[in-house]
């Protein structure tokens, strides 16, 4: 496909571009089953919103993933055109069969001078591919249940903190809400010698989101 640069429109497209990342909707997790646990990667839809925007192809989008949020471990990356405006665009990302915390980030490039944006912020989702092997109380995803995941859960409540990861194991005493309440039980749990947290219930197929 032809480049063509419109110089008019060019600071305009910049912007308004940017700001699709800000915007992204994020994340649907397709493969669950054991078979596919065991293949060599896994596909994960990796979704953002465009805005609305003319001299499509001028622009290359890049988009990387990497299982830290410094992007020093990037698993797949990719480089393509988007040509149209307000549409939701999927990116299928090829992940190593981990399960945990996985984060992505995008940025622009104008084909035509060169310019390339500044990353977007990472957006973190987590690659669910067994629920019984999640650590009942484990809110950050690292693996495993420590006065860690207390203090982020004081953050997610109380400083805008991240969701628990995947969110159904912020829910530790498995009243079918992520609350307050399942602060107190884990602090419980954690100080005072109350029950443990509880496996939380996942249907087939889950949907994660990102924050
Ligand atoms: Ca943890
Ligand atoms: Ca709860």
């Amino acid at each position: 496909m032809p480049l063509h640069c419109n110089k008019e429109n060019k600071a305009g497209l910049f912007e308004v571009f940017y700001k699709t990342f800000l915007f992204l909707l994020v994340l649907s997790l397709a493969f669950l089953s054991g078979s596919q646990a065991q293949a060599s990667t896994i596909p994960v839809g990796l979704t953002f919103a465009t805005a609305n925007y003319t001299q499509c192809d001028t622009l290359l989008i890049q988009i990387q993933v990497s299982t830290d949020k410094a992007f020093s471990n990037i698993v797949d990356q990719s480089n393509w055109t988007v040509c149209q405006s307000n549409t939701n665009f999927t990116y299928s990302a090829y992940l190593p069969p981990v399960q945990g915390n996985f984060y992505w980030h995008g940025r622009h490039m104008n084909r035509c001078t060169g310019e390339v944006s500044a990353w977007s912020v990472p957006f973190r989702f987590y690659l669910l591919l067994d629920p019984s092997k999640l650590v009942p109380g484990d809110v950050n995803g690292d693996g495993f249940l420590t006065p860690v995941d207390l203090i982020y859960l004081v953050q997610y409540f109380f400083a805008g903190g991240p969701q628990p990861t995947p969110p159904q194991v912020g829910d530790v005493n498995c009243d079918g809400k992520c609350t307050v309440g399942d602060l107190i039980y884990l602090i419980n749990y954690l100080w005072k010698f109350g029950p443990p947290p509880c496996r939380p219930y996942f249907k087939p197929l889950s949907l994660q989101q990102a924050k």
